[in-house]
């Protein structure tokens, strides 16, 4: 289990606007453009509660209050709870909270209120870097190569294949290829046969993730994943558009989801 830390969370206002512009030039749609074409859904002054919570490996520094950056970028009213867990529900419900976010070490949900949806994270995460990855306007082919097949790779590449993509998919654990190509019909990628690709989604806890060799001039990499899946001087070499960014995109993708 791969745990956020407060660096990672360091101006997460910068990194989010970084992303949007990013996501922006790569698909010709901002990140709240791409969530409304992905759920059908826009926000309508729903609150957001936040609550922060200590069990497990406990409260994260700089994780409720880059939540609360995070609403109020996207145009969400939101607040953080005084008081953590069941006190901090308690709280967040008793003032006036539609929707609430909350994480453990396990889950990080949204759940909604009024109408009863609930989103989880890890593949609300995967089916939105698999849409931008999807969108990318200079795209010379329908080949996807996804790197990484777990809770966040996994939902992604099932996106990318309903979407009408040809997914490659590579992860080194064998049973989670073998899931991907029975369930999904994904093609497994065969690391000795060299291809290169123009759009890459990747979901790994692992750095370097990306062989030099799938990568072509311009491409788009959407990634979650931390740490960074590629080097800075192979994102330079190869001029790749970077969609990356540690927490903002995957919540904004939850909320809308539950709309
Ligand atoms: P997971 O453990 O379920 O899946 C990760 C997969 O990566 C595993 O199946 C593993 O075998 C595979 N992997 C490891 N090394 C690899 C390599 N070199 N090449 C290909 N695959 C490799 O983890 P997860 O829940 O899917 O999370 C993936 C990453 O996404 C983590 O870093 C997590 O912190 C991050 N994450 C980021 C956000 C965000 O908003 N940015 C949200 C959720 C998760
Ligand atoms: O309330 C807190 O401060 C903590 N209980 C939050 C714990 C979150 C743990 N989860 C993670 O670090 C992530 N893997 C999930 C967050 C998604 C963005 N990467
Ligand atoms: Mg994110």
């Amino acid at each position: 289990m791969a745990l956020l830390t407060p660096k990672d969370l360091i101006n997460i206002n910068k990194q989010l606007q970084e992303a949007d512009s990013t996501v922006q030039r790569v698909t010709g749609l901002d990140i709240k453009g791409i969530c409304k074409a992905l759920y059908g859904t826009s926000p309508s002054s729903e609150k957001v509660g936040i609550v922060p919570v200590t069990s497990g490996n406990g409260i994260i520094g700089n994780f409720s209050a880059s939540l609360h950056a995070i609403t109020q970028y996207f145009g969400f009213e939101s607040f953080v709870t005084d008081m953590p867990d069941v006190s901090g529900y308690y709280e967040a419900v008793r003032d006036g909270a539609e929707i609430i976010l909350m994480a453990d070490d396990y889950t990080f949900l949204a759940h909604n209120l009024k109408n009863g949806k609930m989103a989880n994270n890890q593949p609300c995460t995967g089916i939105i870097y698999a849409e931008i990855a999807s969108r990318y306007l200079k795209a010379y082919s329908k080949d996807v190569f996804v790197v990484g097949l777990g809770k966040v790779g996994f939902p992604g590449a099932a996106h990318l294949v309903q979407k009408g993509f040809r997914v490659y998919g590579y992860d080194p654990d064998e049973n989670l290829i073998q899931r991907a190509v029975s369930n999904l019909g994904v093609i497994p990628f065969n690391p000795e046969k060299p291809k290169k690709f123009s759009i890459i989604f990747e979901a790994t806890p692992c750095a370097n993730t990306i062989p030099e060799s799938v990568l072509s001039e311009n491409c788009v990499l959407s990634t979650p994943g931390i740490p960074c899946a590629i080097s800075e001087e192979l994102q330079t070499k190869y001029d790749v558009q970077l969609v990356a960014e540690p927490l903002g995109i995957g919540t904004v993708s939850m909320l809308y989801s539950v709309l």
